[in-house]
């Protein structure tokens, strides 16, 4: 899968904002020579998470105190050739991503090495997770690894295999050769040897949804067998869900269980089938972080996100504007991004309504105006949070057209059974001739009802329906069928005002 290089637009108000806080700043800055003089020394006190910038794959640095753990290590430019019989080059398995360069430095610049780094956890075998464990794991030798038992043979479902049992073994090896102690199975009680909870630093952590067994009812995808890992500290708590679903009912158990959280790594890039909404009610996440494209992000999951008013943030967008990842740091107070920011910005979708305005992470009204994205146009009504969709728009005495995904219509278009052209800039033509055709004041091409078929909505531009009339060359006079000028778009539902 291609990375696509985050797009990332600033509203008008957005510099005025920038302005505005810094002012602000300026006037409560505090005077040099008394900032800190009280303030204790502390060499460690702190908790924070790092999400690694990259789309759709996962590599999160926990740190607290100056000791290290990591969970999942992200997508590697290593994959099975095919040569050995057990690791077939199958279809899907990813051979174009890799993060290697990228986790390296970024660890080598908090400085991770043996002493410090105290666990690697991978949360199910999946490459876009763990196809760089093994290379993070030999070179800076974690003291602890733990990665759940896996093997093929637990996947009923032979398209999911890709390279999960290289991925696996390779990290399980990797964890040998280091002498790192491998944790495959773990207990929920406490004083346990292997148990589920542990700490690092001021961090207290717990694996989640760790207790499957698969050797005799098989999954269907790794996806099944993945762990979270609950992060508590000040006050604080975080989940990073890895790719945990509710195809076999596991988020709904953990709704039961888990509680609010303040930060949570959505499950699963923000796909379907994860972060259902039982689940995310139960969690009421005050902030959530998506590790994929937002444009792919679940549209229930977005607009359910929004009612619970849980910020938004994406690696995507971090990755956008620089940030080699999105740290939270938390505290008695709450939780701080190095990432804030208060600029609008606005993100486009797939599926659902196609752009939005954001600010902080929450869906805010944008002004009035075009917003443009990718060589496309979006209208925004300067009343709602997203762009209009399939609707007519008056700006500045012209009219446009909006369609079904919110871009703004050029050339040959049917909107409401009728032949419109608008200009390469959106203009919508009128009381003019294109390409030998007569266009009324109204917009609408002018019909010889004797030459030309019924038209419908699922025309496409271009056209054959055109190219027919056009060729028959017989203009008729203006058929008077609705009056003249704007009345003959009553009912259209256009946009604006
Ligand atoms: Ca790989
Ligand atoms: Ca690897």
């Amino acid at each position: 899968m291609g990375e696509r290089v985050a797009r990332r637009f600033r509203g008008r108000l957005g510099w005025a904002v920038c302005l505005a806080v810094g002012l602000a700043l300026l006037i409560v800055a505090p005077i040099p020579g008394l900032a800190g003089a009280h303030a204790p020394h502390k060499a460690y006190a702190d908790a924070k998470i790092h999400v690694m910038s990259q789309t759709y794959s996962d590599c999160i640095i926990l740190e607290s105190n100056g000791l290290f753990g990591m969970v999942d290590a992200g997508e590697d430019l290593d994959y099975p050739d095919g040569s050995d019989s057990r690791y077939p080059l199958r279809s899907g398995i990813n051979t174009e991503d890799g993060y290697d360069e990228q986790v390296f430095a970024y660890l080598d610049e908090l400085g991770v090495n043996h002493d410090n780094f105290v666990f690697f956890m991978g949360t199910h075998p999946h490459s876009d997770h763990i196809g760089l464990a093994n290379e993070v794991i030999e070179r800076y030798q974690p003291q602890r690894v733990y990665l759940g038992k896996y093997s093929d043979s637990m996947i009923g479902y032979e398209p999911a295999l890709w390279d999960n049992q290289y991925v696996y073994d390779q990290a399980v090896e990797a964890a040998n050769l280091v002498g790192a102690e491998l944790i495959q199975q773990v207990s929920d009680t406490v004083i346990a040897k292997h148990s589920a909870h542990f700490t690092l630093g001021d961090m207290q952590l717990t694996i989640e949804n760790h207790d499957h067994d698969f050797s005799v009812h098989k999954a269907l995808d790794a996806n099944d067998m993945s762990w979270g890992l609950l992060v508590e500290a000040y006050g604080q708590r975080a989940f990073l869900s890895g790719d945990i679903n509710n195809y076999l009912g596991d988020e709904d158990r953990l709704a039961q269980t888990l509680g609010h959280v303040d930060y949570l790594k959505l499950g699963h890039h923000a796909n379907d089938g994860s972060n259902t909404d039982g689940y995310l009610d139960a969690l009421t996440p005050t902030y959530a972080i998506q590790t994929g494209q937002f444009e792919l992000f679940s549209t229930r999951t977005l607009y359910k996100l929004n009612d619970l008013g849980t910020h938004i943030y994406t690696a995507q967008e971090a990755l956008g504007r620089g940030y080699q990842a999105t740290v939270a740091t938390l505290g008695e107070g709450g939780i701080s991004f190095n990432t804030h920011d208060d600029d609008m910005v606005y993100r486009h979708h797939d599926t659902g309504t196609y752009m939005y305005c954001y600010q902080d992470g929450l869906p805010v009204v944008a002004p009035r105006g075009w917003v443009e994205w990718s060589g496309y146009y979006f209208w925004f009504d300067g009343q709602s949070t997203s762009a209009a969709v399939s609707q007519w728009v008056q700006d500045e005495g012209n009219w446009y057209y909006v369609d079904e995904y919110s871009c703004r219509a050029t050339g040959w278009r049917v909107v409401d059974h009728k032949w419109y052209y608008f200009s390469d800039d959106g203009v919508m033509q009128h009381d003019t001739w294109v390409d030998n055709s007569y266009l009324r004041s109204d917009g609408a091409l002018e019909v010889n009802p004797l030459s030309v078929g019924p038209l419908h909505s699922k025309a496409r531009p271009g056209l054959d329906m055109v190219s027919e009339y056009v060729r028959t060359g017989t203009l008729q006079p203006a058929v008077p069928h609705e009056g003249p000028g704007r009345e003959s778009h009553r009912g259209h539902n256009r946009g604006g005002r």
